[in-house]
């Protein structure tokens, strides 16, 4: 997420005037963007990847670790009095929904490969920016506490009985925005921006969101989620809980469980339109893999759930569709007649069944006329559009889209905008994006097809091109893990980009849901089965179930041998396998970041959340009852720490990486 702009957010009830006219010019201005850009071609495979962090308080004397909400402002103070230090480290810092986050990218893009290991300096230079700004404000604390930055996917205890925020009285007062039985609006990003967003969303779906987790079952574990108490703070809302949550589960009720959140971004420039949509069909099938392979979050709200990711999560946390476009009854039918939520009378009668939230997986294949493999029965889901905007999309004047283009933006066009300034909304079409990426960057999908701007005409390199963001990842503890998943995905990516055609990535839509599904199970990476295709051989959509070795590993139709051998032997380093890598002093990083995923990817190391439910489950505060307690919660944020150092003292090094990458890493720290 870039820098936020200064404005008066507009409610729900005001800023849904409004909504039809962003849509409308939002669109137009996308045409003004193909209209300019279409053309361009030969740009560089420039890519970057962003990370999210979290702020932590270490509180020794007390054994507890709270997030940090009180030093926000580094982010502020890093985006001006500190911005030449960020230049000089090649970081640049952006704020992020929980005011408890912060999100780092480097500041200029990558180019290339190299030996990849400019990447995790750069995450590692990060990382020591943000340290040293917030330890600036350690000095002001009590004594035996201290702030840490980690990376973390979910933390611990967000929302749990007790204290969770480094503020004195976290619930001594109401939370409007999300009106949460369990979030105070302190987890929320000041910008008035996140705010609105979480209340807007809330009132567009006419209830509060919910998401219900399965709890992972142990011998003491509770038939309910018995921290949903009753409340008597706001109607209906409080009213909602005891009837939304689900036996055998953990009941979330708030945009913050999602959105405080972190995960791993990456995203790669192609030369052109056409090699970014096939980019990003080759893509859609590895988000779900991808997502089962980094699974880092085992714990929400004090609980262990019997799933490893955030994705569904997040998904739950930003939907804003009302029981009617979800197909269900309301909750309370007496404050939300009929299931219309917020939607204003008069836009009542289009109101349409939406399978999905705007946070979820890929919809649609793009295909196009230039794809000599995809054929439209491929996109074989329910997939509500707009048809007003493809219609225009389609006939009109400035640059006349093809079919399958269309239906993408006319699919991401069927939602509202959740956010709206005052001041902005006259926006020229000519040369402004920010009606188009209002609803562009609220669709949260799997992959991001990433539009360039009126300014990227062909000659004008310096404007960005044609992008697509990979968004699945679960973030990882380590600099090294980090590295080793943006790295492994640059791969893949030049892989796809270089073999083309001789690609043919389409399988039926319905089993890339499928596999979405499948992810989220417990222990997925070593345990579950996925659909997928042997992309050289078949030339229909036809997959078989595969492990995820099996995906990873298969001697033919297996990423490493499919993608990743092919693309090193490409650049002439290796000649028959990866592997080869090892022996290369300049490639051995790299060959230790594929290492550390094809070992995951075989189930010989367990993934970042298989070794968090372990080190829950054999602490000796655990009571065999799915709780994660207060001193848990403290323990796997030294735990964290210890990792994130690389320091071996309790084994944790070796038990997360096995002892090949351990000995690699302890040793690469040293002579450092
Ligand atoms: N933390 C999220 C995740 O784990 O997937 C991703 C970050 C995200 O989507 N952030 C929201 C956003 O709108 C902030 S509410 N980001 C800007 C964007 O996606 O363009």
């Amino acid at each position: 997420m870039g820098l936020l702009a200064a404005g008066t957010p507009l409610e729900w009830h005001e800023s849904m005037r409004y909504n039809e006219h962003v849509r409308t010019e939002g669109i137009e201005q996308l045409l003004n963007v193909m209209h300019a850009a279409a053309k361009r071609d030969h740009d560089p495979l420039y890519w970057g990847d962003e990370l999210e962090y979290m702020l932590v308080e270490i509180d020794d004397a007390q054994q507890i670790t709270t997030l940090d909400v009180t030093d926000d402002r580094i982010i502020t103070e890093l985006n001006k009095g500190d911005y030449q230090l960020c230049r000089d480290n090649d970081v640049e810092i952006h704020p992020e929904y929980g005011r408890f986050m912060v999100e780092a990218t480097p500041a200029g893009p990558y180019h290339g490969l190299h030996n990849g290991s400019f990447v995790e300096q750069n995450m590692v230079d990060r990382r020591k920016v943000i340290d040293w700004k917030l330890n600036q404000y350690a000095r002001t604390l009590a004594p035996g506490k201290r702030l840490a930055v980690l990376t973390m996917t979910s933390f611990p205890r967000l929302g749990a009985p007790g204290k969770f925020l480094n503020i004195p009285d976290q619930w001594g007062h109401k939370n409007p925005a999300s009106r949460s039985l369990f979030l105070p609006d302190e987890v929320i990003n000041r910008h008035v921006r996140f705010p609105t967003l979480t209340a807007n969303i809330r009132k567009r779906r006419g209830e509060k969101v919910c998401i219900n987790l399965p709890m992972f079952q142990d011998v003491n574990t509770p038939e309910y989620d018995d921290t949903v108490k009753p409340r008597n703070w706001f109607v209906p809302e409080d009213l909602e809980s005891p009837l939304a949550a689900k036996k055998g589960h953990v009941y979330l009720d708030a945009m913050g469980f999602g959105m405080g959140s972190s995960c791993l971004q990456t995203t790669y420039q192609a030369p052109n339109i056409d090699k970014a949509r096939f980019l990003y069909d080759s893509l859609v099938n590895f988000a779900p893999v991808m997502l089962a392979a980094s699974g880092a979050a085992p714990v929400f709200k004090g609980w262990l759930v019997d799933q490893d990711v955030r994705w569904n999560v997040i998904s739950g946390a930003v939907d804003c569709r009302t029981p009617r476009e979800r197909g269900v009854a309301p909750l309370l039918p007496e404050y939300n007649k009929n299931g219309f939520g917020g939607i204003p009378q008069d836009q009542q009668s289009n109101v349409q069944h939406i399978p999905k939230s705007r946070y979820s997986t890929v919809d649609l294949f793009l295909g196009g006329a230039n794809s000599k493999h995809f054929n439209r029965t491929y996109n074989d889901t329910e997939v509500p559009i707009n048809d007003k905007v493809l219609k225009r999309l389609l006939e009109n004047e400035v640059f006349p889209f093809d079919y399958d283009l269309a239906k993408h933006f006319a699919h991401l066009f069927i939602r509202d905008p959740c956010a709206m300034y005052e001041e902005s909304i006259d926006q020229d079409r000519m040369t402004s994006t920010n009606h188009f990426e209002n609803i562009q960057s609220t669709n949260w999908q799997t992959l991001r097809f990433k539009v360039p701007t009126q300014q990227a005409v062909p000659s004008n390199k310096a404007a960005p091109g044609w992008r697509v963001e990979f968004r699945p990842l679960d973030v990882q503890i380590t600099d090294f893990e980090n590295a080793a998943y943006a790295n492994f995905m640059f791969l893949v990516t030049e892989s796809i980009l270089t073999l083309g055609d001789a690609l043919n990535p389409y399988l039926n839509m319905s089993k890339v849901w499928e596999n979405m599904h499948i992810a989220h199970h417990r222990d997925a990476i070593i345990k579950d089965k996925f659909h997928w295709k042997n992309s050289f051989t078949t030339d229909n959509g036809e997959t078989s179930l595969q492990t995820i070795d099996s995906i990873f590993h298969n001697e033919h139709s297996g990423i490493f041998a499919a993608y990743i051998t092919p693309i090193l032997k490409y650049r002439g380093l290796v000649r028959k396998d990866w592997t080869e890598l090892k022996e290369l002093p300049e490639f051995q990083r790299l060959y230790y970041y594929l290492r550390l995923i094809s070992d995951r990817a075989a189930g010989k190391i367990p993934s970042a959340a298989h070794y968090l439910r372990n080190f829950i489950l054999n602490h000796p505060d655990y009571k065999q009852d799915s709780r994660v307690s207060q001193v848990i919660n403290y323990d796997i944020s030294l735990l964290f720490e210890r990792i994130t150092n690389l320091d071996n003292s309790n084994s944790d090094i070796t038990g997360l990486f096995g002892d090949e990458i351990a000995q690699y890493l302890l040793h690469s720290k040293q002579v450092e």
